[in-house]
């Protein structure tokens, strides 16, 4: 695969890469689950979360990934939920999603949450199952909330596998969350490949490897928060991650993406201490009623927690924390 490489933009991308199959469909999901909490008078946030895949071949057999669980967007989302926003949860299809995450398979399985109940299983009726003694207070927990939850209808889950469904799917929900105004968060921690293979260049069948090694030219992703902050939302309250390995980066190419994006947070994390560190970059003032005096210089806020008093703590309670003051700032700011 050696054709050239093609420089594109978010217009020429979606005017070249088909939408997944679903995307209509998707949409009138949100639209009417937006419609929902405009009526109730909620705040909504979009949650993405988990990695996208940028496919090989027409026919899937082989595809790169983007690193990441899902942890950080499922977690957030129940904390966004406990603050009384209604989310729009976007993920990769099978990463972890908000109340089952505490029950992953790794993790936590689920079969060990469950007793057979002993004194049953020698008499004639049928053995009764029951929780586990030991999970049963969490187990308590995490279920009351997710039934509120569903009973008050204020989570909408929808998935995402390739980096080309997240794009379609991203631009549309932005566009329709954009009614609520400042009244949207979009909260983009899914982990979103920068690189992709356009459709004209797929092979249609499985590559085949008689030709010894592999040479795959990838072009980038477009840069989508660009339209997103000018075009796709009116007013929303804008939050992307940034990752690195390299501690060094984090705050220089966060205030680099602020600059070129002009959204209102960027929070960046160091991969191996993702869990118990994070550092929020955005411009000074900016949620200020008062826009005087404001130089154009950034500021950043550390959080940290000591998991080593506080095992049970999750940062993003403190991330959720931070952003739902910050948000309540951004509402009050007359907008129109
Ligand atoms: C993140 O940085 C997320 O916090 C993690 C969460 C992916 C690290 P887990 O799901 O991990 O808890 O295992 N997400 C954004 C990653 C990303 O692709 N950012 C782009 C970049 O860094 C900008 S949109 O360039």
């Amino acid at each position: 695969m050696t054709n050239e490489p093609t420089s594109f933009s978010a217009e020429s991308y979606f005017a070249t890469q088909p939408p997944p199959a679903t995307l209509d469909h998707d949409i009138a999901g949100v639209r009417s689950f937006v419609a929902r909490q405009q009526a109730a008078g909620r705040k909504v946030v979009l949650v993405t979360s988990g990695g996208t895949t940028v496919p090989l071949e027409l026919n899937v057999v082989r595809f790169l990934d983007n690193f990441s669980a899902g942890t950080r967007g499922a977690t957030s989302a129940e904390y966004f939920l406990k603050a009384g926003y209604a989310v729009l949860f976007m993920h990769r299809q099978f990463s972890l999603q908000p109340f089952s995450r505490h029950y992953s398979h790794s993790t936590n399985p689920f079969l060990d949450l469950l007793d057979i109940d002993k004194s049953t299983t020698s008499s004639s009726q049928d053995p009764q199952i029951g929780v586990t003694p030991e999970k049963r207070a969490h187990l308590l927990q995490v279920l009351t909330a997710y039934k509120q939850v569903q009973a008050a209808g204020t989570l909408h889950t929808l998935t995402f596998v390739t980096v080309n469904d997240y794009l379609w799917l991203l631009r549309a929900v932005s566009q329709e969350l954009s009614v609520l105004n400042r009244k949207a968060m979009y909260y983009l921690a899914a982990a979103v490949s920068d690189f992709f293979l356009p459709r004209q260049k797929m092979s249609e069948h499985k590559i085949q490897s008689g030709k010894g090694s592999l040479h795959i030219e990838m072009d980038q992703v477009p840069k989508i928060l660009k339209p997103m902050v000018d075009e796709w939302t009116r007013n929303g309250y804008i939050v992307s991650f940034k990752l690195e390995t390299d501690q060094a980066l984090l705050i220089p190419k966060a205030r680099a993406s602020i600059e070129r994006y002009g959204h209102q947070v960027v929070i960046g994390n160091d991969l191996n201490r993702r869990k118990f560190e994070v550092v929020f970059v955005s411009r000074k003032n900016l949620t200020g009623a008062s826009s005087e005096g404001r130089d154009n210089g950034f500021e950043e806020n550390w959080l940290r927690i000591d998991l080593s008093t506080d095992h049970e703590k999750e940062i993003e309670e403190d991330i959720v924390k931070e952003l739902v003051k910050r948000h309540g700032d951004w509402t009050c700011v007359d907008s129109e």
